[in-house]
């Protein structure tokens, strides 16, 4: 409960705002460094330090309250605390695990980067969201590594860091840390994405481009997933990817970074400085970083090719990158096809951190020959890479011209969706979703409830319908105005199959013992409807039901995370 105030100032109104929780996991690196006789240090209590004190990530709503998360398979009790109100009128409550020993992020690892991945794999169901705290040094190679590591992710894992302190008094830190909580709690971005100076990338396109300014990170052949502006997050959703088989979340653990060599050719290098990186003994990969769009010197002799072909031979996977930042190598010029012709593989527009990554996770991967390894490194995997575009369908007529027909307002299309869903129509509704201009937004509209095509599909006869928008992407974890999420309403209605399909794709209900012991039913609870953590076996309530009502409207609400409520 708290106050509003009206617009004459006076605090009259009282009422409840949804929260979203994010796990932050901190690893180090500037954002929490203070001064020492060795330099800068990474200091432990970054909660009690930095955060508590800061108006922005301290809404001072009472004592601090205890979650739980999960560390080694422990359940320990957190501490937390929660932003004020966002511009998406929710509060982001957040707790921290901090990594012992904390890292300057130039000492990081594969060890580092499987416990990253490990610590949001057993907190994934308490979370809607996490946020990494890292050193800019090595970011974007931890960003492209968890990106492989991590397979159907279906919650946004947002990497950040500062140039400065949060301590100094002139700092990136604060904007860096507060747009990510912010979008990791309200956001359903779900990929491994890297946010800095206000900007939200795909964590794997990105590379640190200054080693002192602000603007320390690009992607430069990859647009932003969103933009923080003074008017709110503009999210690109045209670009994010959402997980397109029914699997839940996986982690791999471990990356093979200790085979694998990376070689910047230069004018004038000799054969055999790259022969001998090549003889490194048990090295299985290199990256070699070429010239423009992937040359590198022939010699007369052709020397340097001859040792690379000898590697290949001998089953030392070689791909080829650009020095350049932006732009892509293909075997256009002589020199790049000798190099194709002699085995490298062409990494297209990889960035050398996502190269070195994505070969170091495939070479880790038990039982993948040289022929998957090499044909996997020329496709994306997580986005890593360019995708070839897709031709546009043009409009289809057919069945849904009679549901288009009833309609006038723009979210036409959506209403279509809702009433094709609801009566069954599998044909119609992948008619529609197939349809040139809408099927980017379709999936993450929702209507006057706030529920999106899935919501719909879960209290479908038909699961086919879901399972249909499941394999195009559709959130498992959007919420309804009531706090509900597509599985929460099939548990209800006792949808077996639903259900099943939801799971099978990730979802998850919270758990209800936890929230209830940590006492925060009631401040987890919404004006709209359900808590969290309800219980599904209950018939739907009348307020639910109301919430199932309607299918039209389709205001879009950019797959927010959610009201904060049920499961
Ligand atoms: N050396 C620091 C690190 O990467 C740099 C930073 O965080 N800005 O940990």
């Amino acid at each position: 409960m708290e106050a509003i105030a009206t617009m004459e100032g006076t605090k009259t109104e009282t009422a409840h705002y949804p929260e979203s929780r994010v796990l932050v996991i901190m690893t180090g690196g500037t954002i929490c460094m203070q001064p020492s006789a060795d330099g800068l240090v990474p200091m432990t209590g970054f909660l009690e330090n930095a955060m508590a004190p800061r108006p922005s990530f301290n809404d001072h709503s009472g004592p601090p309250v205890k979650i739980h998360a999960f560390k080694n398979g422990v359940k320990l009790p957190l501490y937390s605390l929660r932003t004020p109100l966002s511009a998406y009128s929710r509060h982001i409550r957040y707790g921290i695990l901090e990594f012992q020993p904390l890292l300057d992020s130039s000492s990081i690892s594969s060890m580092g980067w499987t416990e990253i991945a490990l610590t949001i794999k057993e907190n994934y169901h308490l979370f809607d969201g996490f946020v990494v705290l890292h050193g800019t040094d090595s970011l974007a190679y931890t960003a492209s590594a968890l990106s492989f590591m991590m397979s159907d992710l279906g919650k946004p894992v947002i990497l950040t860091g500062s140039q400065a302190s949060i301590f100094a008094l002139q700092s990136d830190a604060v904007d860096n840390l507060l747009g990510s909580l912010i979008i990791a709690g309200t956001f359903v971005v779900p990929e491994v994405c890297l946010f800095f100076h206000h900007t939200l990338f795909r964590g794997n396109r990105t590379t640190k481009v200054s080693a002192s300014s602000f603007e320390a990170f690009d992607s430069p052949n990859c647009d932003p997933l969103a933009k923080v502006t003074s008017l709110g997050v503009d999210v690109n959703w045209a670009l994010v990817r959402r997980p397109t088989r029914i699997a839940e979340f996986q982690v791999t653990k471990y990356l093979d970074t200790a085979h694998v060599a990376c070689l910047r050719i230069f004018p004038g290098i000799k054969p055999e400085m790259v022969d001998s990186v090549l003889r490194v003994p048990n090295l299985r990969g290199l990256i070699l970083e070429t010239f423009g769009m992937g040359n590198a010197p022939g010699g007369v002799d052709g020397s340097l090719t001859k040792v690379i072909r000898e590697a290949v031979e001998r089953g030392i996977v070689v791909v080829n990158v650009s020095q350049c930042t932006s732009g892509f190598v293909s075997p256009l010029y002589a020199p790049g096809t000798a190099l194709g012709r002699a085995g490298v593989v062409f990494g297209h527009d990889l960035t050398t951190e996502a190269a070195l990554t994505k070969l170091s996770y495939l070479l880790a991967l038990p039982g993948l020959q040289y022929a998957e390894i090499t044909s996997q490194m020329a496709h994306s995997l997580r986005g890593e890479m360019t995708e070839m575009v897709l031709p546009s369908f043009s409009h289809p007529g057919g069945s849904i011209d009679s549901a288009v027909g009833r309609l006038t307002a723009a979210e036409t299309a959506f209403t279509a969706l809702g009433y094709a869903i609801r009566n069954g129509e599998l044909r119609t509704v992948r008619e529609i979703l197939e349809g040139d201009e809408f099927n980017h937004q379709l999936l993450k509209r929702a209507d006057y409830a706030g529920n999106t095509a899935l919501h719909l599909a879960a209290t479908s006869t038909n699961p086919l319908i879901l399972r249909d928008l499941l394999v195009r992407g559709a959130s498992v974890h959007a919420r309804n105005r009531a706090n509900n999420t597509a599985l929460y309403l099939a548990e209800k209605l006792g949808h077996a199959e639903c259900v099943r399909l939801l799971r099978g794709a990730g979802a998850h209900l919270w758990l209800d013992n936890d929230l209830k012991r940590e006492g925060l039913m009631s401040a987890m609870g919404s004006a709209a409807g359900t808590p969290r953590g309800s219980s599904p076996d209950a018939p739907l309530s009348r307020g639910e039901a109301a919430d199932l009502g309607g299918v039209g409207g389709g205001a879009i609400v950019g797959e927010e995370a959610g009201e904060g409520g049920g499961g």
